[in-house]
């Protein structure tokens, strides 16, 4: 069970979305117990009471709540039945906690399906067993665990048994009037008018208070803290440098010019109800033309003009499964890159398992490249040439690779349990070559992938070394091309010590094994989760920061190490540092340096 403290940082914009990496939820069990009398199927199933054996690293890994609104009542023949007011009620649980697993529309994302047809035949007593105790396979405990009340869980068994109510979708007139040009292109500065080193500078997502504070990496200052989207997500550059993209999971996109006085937003839009990813265009040509963010719901990414946000072309992603080849009428947009070898965008459609190649020269005759990889793609970067996309197809374990030039799949390479990259890390391995690095949710294994076919022909797209890091729930792996250190956090590990700690591997003596660095320790905040997440170099590639994410309304911090050293270099404490997640260097981000 989640202590109170990590439920101060995962609550109340945590609880659910993210349980995406839960690998099995309810209805896998229910099957296991279906011909179980009614008072078997009472008891809670072996194992579940305390969730024994459930990998407490993927329930750590939860989300923020589905900001997706205004689904209408249905009610559905064959099920319980449940009042206007307990519908209502009902549904904003499920958005808040149940929908990242088990999809909008229930038909089953990270989790299994939780459709009318196969929840009715099991009946309310079996349901609210899962739902009170969890599953020993990944369904949290929701009763148990007094996230929800008795009444609640009874309500949750018996609101299941209905047809999911399907949110609204958002057309371009929706997106249109979303749009505001705060400061019209015309009105925008011709050069930068401020003396900032803009290619030092981060954008740090303030996760719980739906903002970014931009930071001087020379000074350490913060330069503006700018509202955006609820519980902002991440920040991509556009190739000039001049323009960053933030956006929040309630798909509000925020373009900031760092080219005023003071860098603030200058335009804005809301793509759908709920996101996670943006990106610009980046091949040569079409630097700052267009960009494109994608939406988990409704399941579309839309390509916008780069430096208004004007939306200009909505493509859906609903379509078949890779696999089994079935419809799938929710596939969310994950991770999204720019190519540099065409003009493309590409875009990784989660349930699906489906890359997208979206050449964006004509957009009105879209040309798309389908690709087939493997279900439940999430996030990713390039090997060091960018030609080769690497990104992690996480409920199926794997890494598939891409390659953007010829606009195939080269590999599908199995690796540890829920890898999960970031956007990976480049280095060169003194043995086999350039190689690119994952580490994971599900276990302790960072895998290194020889990433050169060319020289190094045996080891291409293998898993060349596999280390071990300090345990699961890691989030992020990073290194820069002019260091030796690849660093290593396990933000979500349940145990304390080593969420608020990080390794450092010499990538020149692998086999020496890692050494620990007390992050958290360092920062000195006081009480708290303190996860330590997501290292990110400055451009120099000579610091390294890491932010000490605590609850929101406990200290959190960005401890700044140098790189060389090992060795504690400077703490930004600030008390408008609130909950600091993901940090984006300008000239890194803008270059895919990783
Ligand atoms: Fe993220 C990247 C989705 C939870 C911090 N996250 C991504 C990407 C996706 C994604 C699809 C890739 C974007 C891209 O490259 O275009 N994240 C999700 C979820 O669905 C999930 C699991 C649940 C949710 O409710 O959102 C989730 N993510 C989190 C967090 O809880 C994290 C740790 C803290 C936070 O700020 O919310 C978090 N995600 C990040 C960060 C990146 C990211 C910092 C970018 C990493 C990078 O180096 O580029």
């Amino acid at each position: 069970m989640l202590s109170h403290s990590v439920r101060a940082v995962l609550c109340p914009c945590v609880l659910a979305a993210a349980a995406v990496f839960l690998p099995v939820t309810p209805a896998v069990a229910v099957e296991e117990t279906k011909s179980a009398p009614a008072a078997e199927q009472a008891k809670p199933a072996a194992g579940a009471e305390e969730h024994k054996g459930v990998e407490k690293t993927e329930r750590a890994y939860e989300g923020a709540p589905s900001p997706v609104a205004g689904a209408k009542h249905v009610l559905t023949p064959g099920a319980p039945s449940v009042t206007e007011e307990e519908f209502e009620h009902a549904k904003k649980i499920f958005f808040q906690r149940c929908a990242g697993c088990h999809g909008v529309l229930r038909k089953g994302a990270t989790g299994k399906p939780l459709t009318p047809d196969i929840t009715q035949p099991k009946g309310t007593d079996y349901l609210k067993v899962f739902i009170n105790f969890g599953s020993p396979a990944g369904m949290p405990n929701w009763g148990t665990s007094g996230e929800l009340t008795a009444e609640e869980v009874d309500l949750m068994a018996r609101y299941v048994q209905h047809d999911p109510p399907v949110p609204p979708e958002w057309s371009m007139e929706d997106m249109k009037k979303s749009w505001k040009e705060v400061v019209p292109r015309a009105k925008r500065p011709s050069k930068p008018m401020n003396t900032l080193n803009l290619d030092n500078l981060f954008s740090v997502t303030l996760r719980d208070a739906g903002q970014i504070a931009l930071i001087d990496g020379d000074t350490k200052e913060i330069v503006n803290v700018i509202k955006t989207g609820y519980a902002v997500h991440i920040s991509r550059l556009s190739l000039s440098g001049r323009y960053l993209y933030v956006i929040g999971r309630d798909a509000r996109i925020n373009l900031v010019d760092l080219w005023l006085e003071k860098p603030d937003t200058v335009a804005e839009i809301k793509v759908g109800l709920e996101a996670r990813s943006v990106e610009t265009s980046k091949y040569k040509g079409f630097e700052d033309k267009y960009a494109v963010a994608g939406t988990y719901w409704p399941p579309q990414y839309v390509i916008m003009d780069g430096d208004t946000l004007e939306p200009l072309k909505i493509v859906s992603t609903r379509g078949m499964t890779v696999d089994n080849q079935e419809y799938h009428p929710e596939p969310r947009v994950a991770a999204i890159v720019a190519s540099h070898e065409h003009p493309e965008f590409i875009i990784n459609v989660k349930e699906t398992g489906k890359v997208m190649l979206v050449n964006y020269e004509d957009i009105n005759n879209l040309k798309m490249t389908e690709i087939g990889a493997a279900r439940f793609l999430h996030d990713g970067g390039w090997d060091s040439t960018k030609r080769y996309f690497l990104t992690a197809a996480n409920k199926s374990d794997k890494i598939a690779v891409v390659d953007s030039k010829e606009g195939k799949l080269t590999a599908l390479i199995d690796v540890g349990k829920i890898p999960h990259p970031g956007r990976g890390a480049n280095f060169v391995d003194r043995k086999f070559g350039p190689v690119w690095a994952t580490s994971g949710l599900g276990d302790a294994s960072i895998a290194v992938i020889g990433t050169d076919p060319g020289q190094h022909p045996d080891h291409a797209w293998k898993v060349v070394r596999s280390l071990q890091g300090q345990g699961g729930g890691s989030l992020f792996i990073k290194t820069h091309p002019l260091s030796k250190n690849l660093w290593v956090d396990t933000a979500l590990n349940p145990d304390p010590k080593i969420s608020q700690s990080v390794v450092v591997f010499n990538t020149d003596d692998l086999e020496k094994g890692s050494e620990l660095i007390p992050i958290a320790e360092w920062a000195d905040v006081g009480e708290g989760p303190k996860r330590v997440v997501q290292p990110e170099y400055n451009k120099a590639g000579d610091e390294v920061w890491f932010s000490v994410w605590n609850g929101k309304e406990q200290k959190s911090a960005i401890v700044i190490v140098d790189d060389k050293t090992r060795k504690l270099k400077h703490v930004i404490k600030d008390d408008r540092l609130i909950t600091p997640t993901g940090k984006f260097n300008v000239y890194n981000t803008q270059h895919d340096i990783y």
